[in-house]
């Protein structure tokens, strides 16, 4: 993928997204994000970035940090991320990231980030450690998206909030400055947007779990580990395979289905007839594994290739940040710093 200069227009539209190295992927990330990835490279150009940055607004190991972005980059490409066609790389060999991310600091207000939900709920369980880039979070995610002028976001539902005070940063910067930023849409995926935990359903799937790893089932669990989780999972009272609010945890479970196997609810429901929730579990966590299987072999072959991935990551990274000097130059010069 080449930078786009002013004088050659992209032919396809442009997509960006990150995903925080802050575990193991989760089977709600994929389900929400990673394989729409996958699947949009074929209608769209498309940046994809381990956000390492974002990772370091909780507490973390280095060398479990490390790994866990070398691990999430892997696992991009083994999900079928194709490195011939999409940018990969890590967000912290591309300085624009923080450099806009600053700027774009002094254009964001204290008010709109303190209604950001995922900041008061990472700050109530993070009492010990409220620190600023917590708060900006945002705004580094913004910095992320407009660097590239981007067309479209690739997000699960509960990004919408930070998508919106995307947007209105880039406007808010556009009708000061002129037209230099996109104003870039969200992309939600059809179906499971949101995946919830398998014990909790009212709360959504984290990759972070760490209180109850039977809450989530991470791309790296082996077939019986994931098996074991569903059969585990909670359902609801009675023995009815039915899609309603009052059943979360059957209906969590009939969307993780229906993502994988394309049915409907009605069909799964006439599937699940008078089995019980013993069979339609087992089913459940057969569809994941079978998914997983593929998915888990190109880990393995790819983890071996250290110098393939490396290739993959160094190359993406230059052409990352050669696309993003240009916008940043931009508004270098828009805020009035010297050439
Ligand atoms: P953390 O546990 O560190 O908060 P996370 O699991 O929420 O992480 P992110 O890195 O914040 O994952 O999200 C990566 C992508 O996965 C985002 O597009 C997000 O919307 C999507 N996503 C995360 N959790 C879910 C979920 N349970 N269901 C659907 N999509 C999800
Ligand atoms: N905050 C996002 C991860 C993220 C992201 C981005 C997603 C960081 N920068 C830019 C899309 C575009 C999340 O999913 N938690």
């Amino acid at each position: 993928m080449e930078p786009k200069s002013e004088s050659k227009a992209r032919e396809k539209k442009l997509i960006f997204s990150g995903i925080a190295p802050s575990g193991t992927p989760a089977l709600g990330n994929y389900i929400g994000a990673l394989r729409n990835w996958a699947a949009l490279q074929d209608e769209y150009d498309c940046i994809y970035c381990v956000v390492d940055m974002h990772a370091i607004t909780l507490r973390r190991d280095p060398a479990e940090l490390r790994k866990k972005s070398r691990d999430m980059l892997t696992l991009c490409i083994a999900l079928g991320i194709d490195p011939e066609r999409s940018l990969l790389f890590y967000q912290s060999h591309v300085s624009g990231h923080a450099e806009l991310a600053w700027i774009l600091n002094c254009f964001t207000y204290m008010g709109e980030l303190g209604r950001m939900t995922q900041f008061k709920d990472k700050s109530s369980k993070h009492e010990d450690n409220i620190n600023a880039g917590l708060f900006t979070y945002p705004v580094l995610m913004a910095a992320d998206i407009l660097l590239y002028n981007v067309d479209l976001v690739p997000i699960g539902d509960d990004q919408r909030q930070h998508m919106e005070i995307c947007r209105d940063i880039a406007i808010r910067f556009n009708n000061i400055y002129g037209d230099v930023f996109t104003v870039p849409e969200a992309y939600y995926g059809k179906v499971g947007a949101r995946i919830m935990s398998l014990q909790e359903p009212d709360r959504k799937m984290d990759k972070s779990e760490t209180a109850n790893p039977n809450n989530t089932i991470f791309l790296l669990d082996d077939a019986d580990t994931v098996i074991s989780k569903f059969k585990r999972a909670l359902t609801d009272s009675g023995s009815e395979v039915r899609f309603a609010e009052d059943k979360p945890g059957v209906s969590n479970l009939m969307t993780i289905y229906s993502a994988l196997t394309g049915r409907t609810m009605p069909e799964i429901e006439a599937e699940f007839d008078g089995a019980g929730y013993g069979k339609f579990k087992l089913a459940v966590g057969e569809a994941v594994v079978e998914t997983l299987r593929p998915i888990w072999k190109r880990f393995g072959e790819l983890t071996a290739d250290k110098a393939y991935v490396d290739g993959v990551i160094r190359a993406s990274a230059e052409k990352a940040s050669a696309m993003a000097e240009i916008t940043l130059n931009k508004v270098k010069d828009k805020v009035g710093f010297p050439a």
